[in-house]
């Protein structure tokens, strides 16, 4: 499949496929030399070794090695990009350290000067075990595994002299298609160069242009433009060349904004339906398979959601391609789950969630599909101390991207200090089912309509006032094939039923922009960490489909709601 940007010149080598492997239970990465093990087992890239039969559950350090052959007539500058590793890795090239790559879930480039026609090594150690030092964005009490290896593809790529990095194509107006396209050049910029440019494959038209800091800056008007929405996803390309490289991008015209307490895309108020889905299957974690990544997305619109939110780090390539292809509205998150005012406060902590939320917003920007930016799922943002994260983000969002909502799930409405900074309140709610409790003799789906009505009043506050407002989250679990007729907890039953009254109680409140349910599929999560009542087989059981995507009961009902053909689970249980 091809993931954007796309560089037609470029002979770009994948490296995917069978690695040398080698397990080190006992050593950490730092002082980890690749020369001296012994790579006596196999692997595969992209793969984790922590879902598979030799290493299942383990945490410890694997060293993947493989052998790579540069053709003669490359470039001497060449690009080793990992799509993505977990939780932390190291690179070698013929036994050079290249560089640490701290961001789980974040494509990492090296550019490596001199190299030679001819054979060379290529090392990735990847560290599975947590470490709150290092890796503070990903504590082990995180509601989703941690697992170990290289999660997307390997690529190495010969760079030209000159070299276009990326066009950002912005949105002037979507209905004329006129646009702003942002070029950004590297390598050997010269004060002016010829270009041309195309859209859709049709008409070049040539020009000279005078990169400004290595940028060029053009506004054009696309021929023939059809907006981008969900229900039309027509999508254009831009290609532009230079002497030695060209690059297409994909894009969607479309605008998105807040507006008295709606969202509006394409100026019209769209209500937003919609799932959390996480990268993860039970043999795959989080590597994704186009087969499943597409079919996941297919039963998302089988649900009659127009909206995923992507969570709690930044998502593949394809799965961004594929939405905007399917038309599918995305929130798009950066990695940090339920952290602690002291991790907070750490500075590798803002070093990294700054550092990747910034790549996350670099690398979606052309995608039509993302409305939403998100970071620091239900941190703390009631704490004075943590206050300047959240504006910091949004202003590192900002300075990458200013044509996005941007906002955070929080857990703690009542006391929050950060809504202000956001252009969407959002919330998680988990009445009855996880907080707040029921008291005795009241029943967690009778809790629902109560505890949403009550946060809905947030909207009333003065700094809020307009403010489109979210449910990020709401759910129960189920056991896949678990029933019983009185409804019971953990019961197919008892999820849709309380699935069913969140979305009845959210869709009919005006003051809701919308809902995403948790979550589409059952993920796996720790295994034994503390709280093991609400991790039955060291799973999160929320999904309306379970980890083998099999649609619980809670799916028909929901989709039913979400179509608008029902509102009520006594009124989908006559037909499902
Ligand atoms: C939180 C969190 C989710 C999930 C959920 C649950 O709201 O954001 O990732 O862990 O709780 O099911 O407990």
């Amino acid at each position: 499949m091809n993931t954007y940007p796309h560089f037609p010149q470029r002979q770009r080598q994948t490296l995917d496929g069978i690695w040398e492997f080698a397990w080190e239970e006992e050593a950490g990465l730092d002082d980890l030399d690749p020369s001296v093990l012994a790579y006596d087992e196999i692997a595969a890239v992209p793969g984790v070794f922590d879902t598979g039969a030799e290493h299942y559950g383990k945490r410890g350090t694997g060293v993947y090695r493989r052998r790579v052959t540069v053709p003669h007539g490359s470039h001497p500058v060449q690009r080793l990009e990992i799509g993505a590793l977990g939780l932390r890795g190291r690179v070698w090239w013929d036994g050079v350290e290249l560089g640490v790559c701290d961001l789980p879930y974040s494509r990492i480039a090296f550019d490596i000067s001199n190299v030679k026609a001819g054979d060379h090594d290529v090392v990735i150690a990847v560290d599975n075990r947590f470490n709150s030092s290092t890796t503070p964005l990903f504590p082990a009490y995180s509601d989703f595994y941690g697992y170990g290896g290289i999660y997307r593809s390997v690529h190495l790529t010969p760079l030209p002299a000159l070299r276009i990095e990326r066009v950002v194509v912005r949105t002037l107006n979507h209905s004329e298609g006129r646009v702003r396209l942002t070029m950004f050049l590297d390598g050997d910029v010269p004060a002016s160069l010829p270009v041309q440019l195309s859209f859709d494959g049709g008409e070049v038209e040539s020009l000279k242009a005078t990169p400004k800091r290595t940028m060029i800056v053009l506004d054009r008007t696309v021929k023939n433009a059809k907006p981008w929405t969900p229900e039309e996803p027509n999508l254009h390309t831009v290609t532009a060349e230079i002497e030695g490289d060209s690059i297409t991008e994909r894009f969607g015209l479309r605008t998105v904004e807040a507006r008295d307490g709606a969202i509006l895309l394409n100026g019209k108020e769209i209500r937003l339906r919609g799932v959390n889905k996480h990268e993860a299957h039970p043999q795959l974690g989080p590597v994704q398979s186009l087969p499943i990544l597409l079919d996941d997305l297919r039963q998302i619109k089988q649900l009659g959601c127009n909206f995923i939110r992507a969570v709690h780090y930044p998502h593949a390539p394809e799965f961004h391609d594929l939405c905007d292809r399917i038309g599918l509205l995305v929130w798009t998150e950066s990695l940090a789950w339920g952290l602690d005012e002291g991790l907070m406060l750490r500075k590798s902590t803002r070093t990294h969630v700054i550092e990747q939320t910034t790549q996350m917003a670099r690398e979606v920007v052309n995608h039509p599909s993302t409305i939403l930016y998100g970071f620091l799922n239900e941190c703390a943002s009631d704490s004075e101390k943590t206050r300047s994260l959240y504006s910091d983000l949004i202003d590192a969002i900002r300075a990458e991207d200013d044509t996005r909502l941007i906002s955070y799930a929080s857990n703690r409405p009542d006391r929050d200090l950060c809504f202000a900074f956001a252009d969407v309140v959002s919330v998680n709610l988990y009445p009855g089912w996880i907080y707040p409790m029921s008291s005795e003799g009241t029943s967690s789906v009778e809790m629902i309509e109560s505890c949403v009505k009550k946060i809905a009043e947030l909207g009333k506050r003065p700094e809020l006032k307009g403010k489109p407002m979210l449910v990020t989250e709401i759910g129960a679990c189920a056991l896949y094939g678990c029933h019983d007729r009185a409804n019971a907890q953990w019961s197919e039953e008892y999820q849709a039923a309380y699935m069913a009254e969140a979305c009845r109680v959210i869709l009919s409140d005006k003051r809701w922009a919308g809902v995403t349910l948790w979550q589409f599929c059952d993920t796996r999560s720790y295994v034994d960490y503390g709280d093991v009542r609400c991790k039955p087989r060291g799973f999160n059981c929320a999904g309306l489909v379970d980890e083998y995507r099999r649609p619980k009961l809670s799916f028909d009902v929901v989709a039913q709601i979400f179509m608008g053909t029902c509102n009520s689970y006594s009124q989908t249980m006559g037909s499902v």
